[in-house]
């Protein structure tokens, strides 16, 4: 897929507000830090694309880019906020989850899992829901540019281990660098598949 263009539309609340579309919806989540607006950007080739969900009060939204005038691009709030109180993290579980359970437009969420780290029972745990909710994802290593190669397969073969103690077929994955654009013509090609049924 070739982008031809990639526009910040607006931030909704909760999901009852988002507008009635026609587009397919592609959601980016992960944890703070993950990086998920580097890789928007990379995937955009828009560097000051996902700032707009960067600056303060945009996080806590769900983020809305249309790409190519015929996908949305959904920027979601990250999962396990360790700096916000406890009746904030359940609003923001209360939006996500909404979002992911009841948006028609939504065609499959990437899950955000950072190669540099072992794996972590926040995103099993994050995953997992997904898979018992029966909503489509794909998941995508970040920072591998960060990380040697042997290091970089046994934190993935020991996540995806981690995910076959749960699950008999397991989610599609991607490798992703956003600092030197590995994986890009993948995903892309990946969301084009899907649209194209
Ligand atoms: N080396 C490297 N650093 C990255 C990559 N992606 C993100 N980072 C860095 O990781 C930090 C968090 O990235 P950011 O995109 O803001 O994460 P977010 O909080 O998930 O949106 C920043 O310092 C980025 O420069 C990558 O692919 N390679
Ligand atoms: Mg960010």
């Amino acid at each position: 897929m070739v982008i031809q263009s990639a526009n910040f539309v607006a931030s909704y609340p909760r999901v009852s507000m988002c507008p009635d579309t026609h587009q397919p919806e592609f959601a980016f989540i992960g944890r703070s830090n993950v990086g998920k607006s580097s890789l928007i950007n990379m995937l955009t080739g828009k560097k000051g694309l996902a700032k707009v969900s960067g600056t303060p009060g945009k996080t806590r939204l769900l983020n809305f880019f249309l790409i190519n005038n015929n996908w949305h691009l959904v920027d979601l709030p990250g999962y396990g906020f360790a700096k916000v109180s406890k009746k904030e993290q359940d609003n923001l579980t209360t939006m996500i989850n909404g979002y992911l359970m009841k948006r028609q437009q939504l065609a499959l969420a990437f899950v955000l899992i950072d190669s540099n780290l072992p794996p972590k029972s926040i995103d099993l745990d994050f995953i997992n829901k997904l898979g018992e909710f029966e909503i489509p994802f794909a998941i995508l290593f970040t920072k591998s540019d960060r990380i040697g190669k042997a290091l970089l397969e046994k934190h993935v073969q020991m996540f995806l281990d981690a995910l076959s103690e749960h699950w008999e077929n397991l989610p599609l994955h991607f490798i992703t660098s956003s600092q030197y654009r590995i994986g890009r013509e993948e995903v892309l090609q990946y969301i084009e598949d899907i649209m194209a049924g």
